[in-house]
């Protein structure tokens, strides 16, 4: 909206004229250019009055006046340090470990403006709304955690953090050297949620993030922490982009319920949770911590799962009797990946082709030869080429507005290997095998592809061609 009125503006265009220069630009083939021009069409119907010769000169003055109205299509990085969805600590790293590894300059390198929002601080959070802080102190694992990168170690972050801090707790003599520190302790469950209530207000703080970014019309990138933060993000995209399909690539469904999970961990649960499948049993309340989240904002019809492979037995009942599209590993077996990818993309797009699309993607989908940094790695997932392909094509659609990335544990990723490979993209630098996995997987959902990338686009444009 902003380009096609600013364009107007800035140039004392009356309607027609502006309206002559989309019916020129309908013979340009890029999707692109096409999205402009139904934007023009979409600001009046008003019949053509000029000639195509008139119409170029527009163009060329459109191209010189726009850098000066536009700032370029945005990616805002949330870093969602979340843990508290399941029992190891160390997926908290996941956002440093993207910005340590070039990200940002990668898709900078790609056309992209690279707004980075930090991590979330939810140990500050949680002492503001009484919950009491965090046990596991994150800023001081991110220092540690550049140290260990800057140090080229042979063995890999979570192993020599404990060294570390055995050291430090011996020469203290203090009673912590017993202390594991790979486990978080929790205390409390609610409604056979653990930490329900911390949950809640955690992922509360996700959604009013992710919400603002959204709506500034910019890619929303959230990265985990653990996949507990889908039910923050998702329910602000759903609000954001009505009609949003989901592309959940993922070893495991997550939707189990609290009656049907077998640890009480919300990070097995978002799923159901987003589909509105708790607390469908007459007498359950809401769960506690989540007065702001809306129940079922993502319909079934809306989430289309990829690479599922490890599923709890009531689970996969569930998932199966739903309206979400299930491809599992063995529907990649059948039918290979490319079929799989359309008709995934095809199940969540509406009615009409052209819904805005989420991914939803936990690394443990990738197979543990290729991503081995995880906290529940699973036999037997999509390959390097499979998983990049599913990013690349969800690119080329031009609808892609926004990813989630999780699951990701620096503390378990086996140390970097020296050396970069033909083809590596050198905006990236060191980083450990899953974490670099995890970056290259953002510059293909970014629009990188192996010869000649999909431009950026403007989500506020599409959003405003689509309400008209
Ligand atoms: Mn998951």
């Amino acid at each position: 909206m902003d380009l096609a009125i600013g364009l107007v503006q800035a140039c004392w265009l009356p309607r027609p004229l502006v309206l002559s220069l989309g019916q020129h630009l309908a013979k340009v083939r890029s999707s692109r250019q096409r999205r402009f021009l139904e934007f023009f069409r979409a600001c009046s119907d008003l019949p053509p009055v000029l000639e195509p010769a008139l119409a170029q000169l527009l163009l060329m003055v459109a191209s010189l006046v726009r850098p000066a109205l536009m700032k370029p299509p945005t990616v805002t990085f949330i870093g969602a340090p979340f843990c508290e969805g399941q029992n190891l600590e160390g997926a908290d790293i996941g956002p440093q470990a993207l910005r340590s590894a070039g990200l940002g300059r990668g898709a900078e390198k790609l056309g992209w403006r690279w707004e980075d929002k930090g991590d979330l601080d939810f140990s500050a959070h949680f002492e503001r709304v009484g919950l009491g802080p965090n046990s596991h102190h994150h800023h001081d694992q991110l220092e540690l955690y550049k140290e260990w990168l800057s140090l080229s170690c042979d063995i890999n972050f979570s192993e020599w953090s404990a060294q570390r801090k055995r050291k430090e707790s011996k020469s203290r003599a203090s009673e912590h050297s017993e202390h594991n520190p790979t486990e978080l302790h929790h205390t409390e469950t609610h409604q056979g949620v653990v930490n329900a209530e911390r949950m809640g207000s955690g992922l509360g703080l996700v959604h009013g993030e992710v919400l603002r970014a959204a709506e500034a019309g910019n890619f929303v990138l959230t990265a985990g922490g653990d996949h507990s933060i889908a039910s923050g993000s998702l329910s602000a995209l759903c609000e954001a982009h009505p009609g949003l399909g989901v592309v959940w690539i993922d070893a495991h469904a997550d939707a189990n319920t609290p009656t049907t999970s077998p640890s009480g961990h919300y990070h097995g649960m978002p799923a159901a949770h987003l589909m509105g499948w708790f607390g469908n049993e007459a007498d359950a309340e809401p769960l506690a911590g989540f007065d702001w989240f809306t129940p079922g904002c993502l319909p079934e019809s809306r989430l289309a799962y990829i690479g599922l492979r490890d599923i709890d037995p009531d689970e996969g009942a569930a998932i199966t009797r739903s309206g979400a599209r299930v491809f599992t590993m063995r529907d990649v077996d059948k039918y290979g990946i490319a079929m799989v990818v359309e008709m995934a993309i095809a199940a969540v797009s509406g009615a009409d082709g052209q819904a805005p699309l989420h991914i939803s993607l936990d690394i443990d989908a990738v197979d543990p030869h290729f991503a081995p940094g995880t906290g529940t790695c699973a036999r037997g997932g999509l390959t390097y080429r499979e998983i990049h392909y599913i990013c690349e094509e969800c690119a080329l659609t031009n609808r892609l507005v926004s990813m989630d990335l999780v699951e990701v544990n620096p503390g378990l990723d086996p140390p970097p290997v020296e050396g970069a490979m033909h083809g590596d993209d050198d905006a990236l630098g060191k980083a450990s095998p899953t974490v670099r996995l995890a970056a290259e997987l953002v510059l293909s959902a970014l629009g990188k592809q192996i010869i000649g990338n999909v431009p950026p686009c403007e989500y506020k444009m599409l959003s405003a061609v689509e309400v008209s």
